[in-house]
């Protein structure tokens, strides 16, 4: 009988990547991230990237917020941290703090605007004792295995996104003294301006062609439905993203980096680590303004993201 190894690394044009998982995810080993990495190794990192949806590097202790910065440009172009979010430090990387707040519900980053960036990198800081992985979905591997019936309903669907969504329904119970006033002042910041955004459910890949699932806990209604229908269908489908075969759940390890193409996964950042302190930063990449399956692009209701990201290439 012979075994088959899920993990073998396979040699992807120059770079060891190691298979995570059957829909999603890849570690690529040997490669020590920065400004100065040469073409071919970006180009090898982005295949993986389309290919996986999301991968994981080890051992990159050596980069600090600049350093993150310099690799992020040879994949695109920054955005600004956040569109309502000041970067601490640095304009261009958001602190991703437990101290402040805990993404422990799933989505897709920034969907609440017309521009949603094309790809997250995302850096262990400092790491609880225990816990604090975080989970990714592939959006586009849900839309494939959904019965045609099904694509045809989400084809012409669209919704409204938007960053004032019912965040009661997400606190960390657990959450204790000083900690919850941070997390006022952050939620109030990142409600400072409000954003709407009507996206088709379906959107076509810019690069792969794909057709990906575009939800995630921004949505606010799907356009047509009553609100009921609406939470109904939405279940529906978050239910077929959230799959565990569809899934990849990495464990972070100092040195850790993650980079995710946000048009085709959503994440959820899982916060079962009592009240230890986590730290990661988050660089985004400016993406283009989603494409229907017929063509039509996302239209921005409420507020101008002109100041977060040019619309990417
Ligand atoms: O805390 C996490 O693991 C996920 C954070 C997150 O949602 C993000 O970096 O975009
Ligand atoms: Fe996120």
């Amino acid at each position: 009988m012979s075994i088959q190894l899920e993990t073998s690394p396979a040699e992807h044009a120059g770079i060891g990547v190691v298979k995570l998982g059957a829909n999603i995810g890849a570690r690529i080993d040997g490669v020590r991230l920065g400004g100065d990495l040469d073409a071919a190794t970006v180009a090898d990192i982005r295949s993986a990237l389309l290919a996986s949806k999301v991968v994981f590097f080890r051992g990159q202790d050596h980069l600090d917020d600049a350093g993150q910065l310099a690799f992020a440009e040879l994949l695109g172009e920054p955005t600004l941290a956040h569109p309502t979010v000041r970067g601490k430090d640095n304009p261009n990387v958001l602190p991703i703090d437990s101290d402040y707040g805990k993404a422990n519900s799933w989505h897709t980053d920034v969907t609440f605007i017309d521009r949603v960036p094309a790809i997250s990198i995302l850096r262990a800081v400092a790491l609880p004792p225990y816990g604090g992985s975080t989970v990714w979905a592939n959006t586009a591997k849900a839309y494939e295995e959904l019965p045609v019936s099904l694509k045809a309903l989400v084809d012409t669907l669209w919704a409204v996104h938007t960053n004032v969504y019912d965040y009661a329904a997400n606190v960390d119970s657990t959450r204790i003294g000083g900690v919850d006033v941070k997390v006022r002042e952050y939620r109030d910041e990142f409600v400072s301006d409000r954003y709407e955004t009507e996206h088709p459910v379906v959107r076509v890949h810019p690069e792969t062609g794909e057709r990906s699932l575009l939800l995630g806990h921004f949505v606010k209604q799907l356009v047509g439905l009553t609100s009921t229908e609406s939470q109904a269908v939405f279940q529906l489908l978050q239910h077929r993203v959230t799959r565990l075969e569809n899934t990849v759940r990495w464990q972070w390890a100092d040195g850790d980096l993650a980079i995710w193409d946000n048009r085709a996964t959503q994440h959820y950042g899982v916060a079962d680590y009592d009240g230890e302190y986590r730290r990661l930063h988050r660089v985004t990449l400016a993406g283009t303004v989603p494409v229907s399956v017929d063509g039509t692009h996302s239209t921005p209701v409420t507020g101008d993201a002109s100041a977060f990201s040019p619309v990417g290439a």
